[in-house]
């Protein structure tokens, strides 16, 4: 796809659609666009926004607002006018002609900083599969856009003839995507299986975009993932492995952020990442609580989780960054709910506390079992700590008694040394 170390067009003037029953309002989303055009390569120059039940479908705002969008772009001299929405296909075509300027959506900008941050072959894959399934319906009637995908956004290509010919390439390699993105799909299922035999439970973590889910995991786990101030650095899912207190092993998995309207387009593609996330035994939903917003943007992140499928997880909220939140961390110190926790993954605040939380969850579901294994079985004693959870334990003459929690399918092997009763004399 397009080399996108190249910065897209310089000064640009931002414009959004407000509508009264979206739950973040404009100046929000303008700020969050604000953010997405400098992580993209953009100077966002100035704003504006018009209250709409919803976006015009050809000009996106009024045509009375358009001609003052076309007065302030002149005004302030913007390169290029980025929209808040989602363009309809046509629609950017007819701005542009219209603004005399490039048109940018927040579709374009997202798939953008997306191309820019792919590291992996998955990743790429993935983000090249969402940047031609946006493309292709905008090809038609654009002239070919396909050169644009060699230079900055917006080169013009020669005619229709050559859009017949990209429109062919492009099918086709979407088609040769959506294949390598199956192989990733079955690759991924494989290796859950692998992970289900071996009875490791799984914490992932969720969240809007630049929350601190990746600095999380490393407090969590102690292995780096990289994290900074921006949107969308984490693409690629990583998992390392958490020691809780009682020496049981928890894998935790990191994703990609979520972000209010995010393409679906992205969200299609990115559905084989995601769907790891249903093996989780629960989800650590990481909230940022010195974002004035943060209510709002977890409520997208609870619609994203629904429309993946991924609401019955069990799951524990993680409120961030305490640290920085002096005002309203006052007024959270007491957590509202059981399964939220107040952390800092700067400070290290609450991981304990979090660390039992997680150890609860992935409990449920474990049996409550009393054991003595003898001293020639001392696998089935190592088993026992790293996949169940161990409340007591003692040597005796005729092996080793542990009372404690165990995922079912261990059950069967450790069956021959269970115990009618609570076996551990009290140390
Ligand atoms: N003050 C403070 N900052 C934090 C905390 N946790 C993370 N941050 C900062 O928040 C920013 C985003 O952190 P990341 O860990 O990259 O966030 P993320 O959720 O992984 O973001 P994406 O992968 O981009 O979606 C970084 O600048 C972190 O240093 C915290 O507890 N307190
Ligand atoms: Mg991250």
């Amino acid at each position: 796809m397009r080399n996108s170390s190249q910065p897209l067009a310089q000064r640009a003037l931002l414009v959004a659609v407000e509508n009264p029953r979206a739950p973040i309002d404009a100046p929000t989303s303008l700020a969050e666009l604000a953010g997405l055009c400098d992580s993209a390569g953009l100077e966002p120059v100035d704003q504006m926004w018009q209250r709409l039940p919803h976006p015009d479908p050809t000009h996106y705002v009024g045509k009375g607002k358009l001609e003052e969008v076309k007065e302030r772009a002149a005004l302030v001299t913007a390169d290029a006018v980025v929209t808040d929405d989602e363009l309809p296909p046509r629609a950017q075509k007819t701005l542009e002609d219209e603004l005399g300027r490039q048109v940018i959506d927040r579709t374009t900008l997202i798939l953008d900083i997306f191309a820019q941050r792919a590291r992996s072959h998955e990743g790429r894959v993935q983000v090249e599969l969402a940047q031609y399934e946006f493309l292709l319906p905008r090809l038609v009637g654009r002239g070919a856009m396909l050169s644009r995908l060699g230079g900055g956004i917006g080169t013009r290509g020669p005619g229709e003839t050559r859009l017949e010919v990209d429109r062919r390439r492009v099918r086709n390699r979407i088609s040769a995507l959506k294949r390598e993105i199956n192989e990733i799909r079955e690759h991924r299922r494989r290796s859950r299986e692998q992970r289900r035999r071996e009875a490791l439970p799984v914490a992932g973590l969720v969240g809007y975009t630049n929350v601190g889910k990746s600095t999380l995991l490393t407090a969590l786990t102690g292995s780096q993932a990289p994290a900074a101030n921006a949107p969308f650095v984490t693409l690629d899912p990583l998992t390392r492995v958490m020691r809780l207190g009682s020496g049981q092993h928890v894998l935790v998995s990191d994703t990609v952020g979520f972000i209010s309207k995010l393409p679906t387009t992205v969200v299609a593609a990115f559905r084989a990442t995601l769907e790891e996330l249903l093996e989780a035994n629960v989800l650590i939903h990481v909230v940022d609580i010195s974002d004035a917003r943060a209510a709002e943007r977890s409520a997208v992140v609870h619609d994203i989780l629904r429309e993946i499928g991924l609401h019955d997880v069990p799951m524990i909220t993680a409120i961030n960054k305490v640290d920085a939140a002096s005002e309203v961390g006052a007024g959270l110190e007491a957590p509202p709910h059981p399964d939220t926790v107040l952390v800092s993954a700067r400070t290290g605040l609450g991981l304990e506390t979090l660390r039992g939380r997680i150890e609860e969850k992935v409990s449920e579901g474990m049996p409550w079992v009393a054991v003595r294994i003898p001293y020639d079985r001392s696998e089935l004693v190592e088993l026992f700590h790293r996949r169940g959870r161990a409340t007591r334990m003692a040597y005796c003459p005729d092996g080793t008694e542990i009372e404690g929690w165990l995922p079912t399918r261990f059950l069967e092997r450790l069956r021959p040394y269970l115990l009618a009763r609570a076996p551990v004399a009290a140390r």
